[in-house]
């Protein structure tokens, strides 16, 4: 007798080639619209799959967890940070999340210094120039950004994407420092040529470019708060690619409009997908619609690893990017 295949709801459009090995594997039910769901179908969702493939996008909070149906075992995250998911309430109700790790390093690691560049070399304000139509010739003393050679870059965050942004810095002729939880290993620290900094205070007073590359987690909610804004030199830029929540997204905006730093380039925000509007009026700001993974190369990836994810979890083994475990 054919074994019932698992009902896997996927709350967004993923790669076809995902879709289609999604409904191979499993009895899948897509978002072919892609509209981002609503707490009522997140909840309808949970009280009647096995296994739930939320995205950033998704509030998997308290409320619709506690409505989980006795089927609902497997939440297989499409993405890293798992932040927008209520992980107490999961472990309480035996649910195992899983999520994407290791595939959008290099991607996201590309994105800050796509935006380092941008900010230090006024990239989208001279693009922004031209397409006004207000160039009117080159000049020798006009559009002069920051040179990043030689500059100090202080990454808090020394996971994966903050040693991937290392690399390239090094190449690029950066000096590397890091704030983390932990030191890193001496061998990565040697090969970086990195300083760590136990007081962010300190490191954050010192650095002539801050990258954030840290998960929001409780602990790192605000992290660049007000008062620590306030220990960064005048020309410090800041670069998030991580999530808006690490940054005190209202003190960075005043900070930018007094001059009291000389600019932001901002792939990830606090109320996404709202924009503090004061931001969008500035010229030393560089914003992104939160596109530090988005390559099609690395959707596919993420997508192969919740399909090994969820196949692994419904065969009996356990999944290899556990966040959590069902203990239950
Ligand atoms: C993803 C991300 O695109 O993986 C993450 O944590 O921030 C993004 O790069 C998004 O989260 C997908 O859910």
């Amino acid at each position: 007798m054919p074994v019932k295949k698992p009902v896997v709801v996927v709350t967004r459009k993923l790669p076809e080639a995902i879709e289609t090995r999604m409904m191979e594997l499993f009895q899948a039910r897509l978002n072919h619209d892609d509209h981002p769901f609503t707490q009522a179908e997140l909840i309808e969702a949970v009280k009647t799959a096995d296994v739930l493939v939320p995205t950033v996008t998704d509030r998997v909070d308290a409320r619709v967890l506690s409505q989980a149906g006795p089927d609902m075992r497997l939440i297989a995250n499409f993405g890293t940070g798992v932040d927008h998911i209520d992980l107490a309430t999961a472990r309480s109700r035996g649910i195992t999340v899983t999520s994407t790790p290791g595939v959008l390093t290099e991607d996201t690691a590309d994105m800050t210094i796509a935006l380092i560049l941008s900010v230090s070399r006024r990239v989208a304000e001279g693009e922004r120039v031209i397409r006004r139509g207000e160039w009117s010739g080159w000049s020798p003393t006009w559009m002069l950004g920051h040179r990043i050679w030689g500059k100090r870059l202080g990454i808090i965050g020394m996971g994966r994407i903050g040693q991937a942004v290392a690399k390239r810095a090094r190449a690029f002729g950066m000096s590397i420092h890091y704030h983390n939880r932990n030191r890193v290993h001496e061998g990565i620290e040697q090969e970086l040529e990195a300083t760590y900094w136990e007081s962010l205070d300190q490191m954050l007073a010192r650095m002539d470019i801050i990258s954030v590359n840290c998960p929001h987690t409780p602990g790192t909610y605000h992290l660049l708060s007000a008062r620590r804004l306030k220990l960064l030199q005048r020309h410090a830029i800041v670069v998030n690619t991580a999530r808006g929540e690490v940054i005190d997204e209202n003190a960075l905006t005043r900070m930018l409009i007094a001059s009291e730093i000389a600019g932001a380039g901002l792939d990830v925000f606090e109320h996404e997908p709202a924009v503090n509007p004061k931001l969008l009026a500035l010229d030393n700001v560089v914003l992104l619609p939160h596109m530090g993974s988005a390559t099609i190369e690395g959707r596919i990836d993420m997508g192969e690893k919740v399909l090994i994810n969820i196949k692994t979890f419904v065969d009996g083994h356990r999944p290899p990017d556990r966040v959590l475990e069902g203990l239950l």
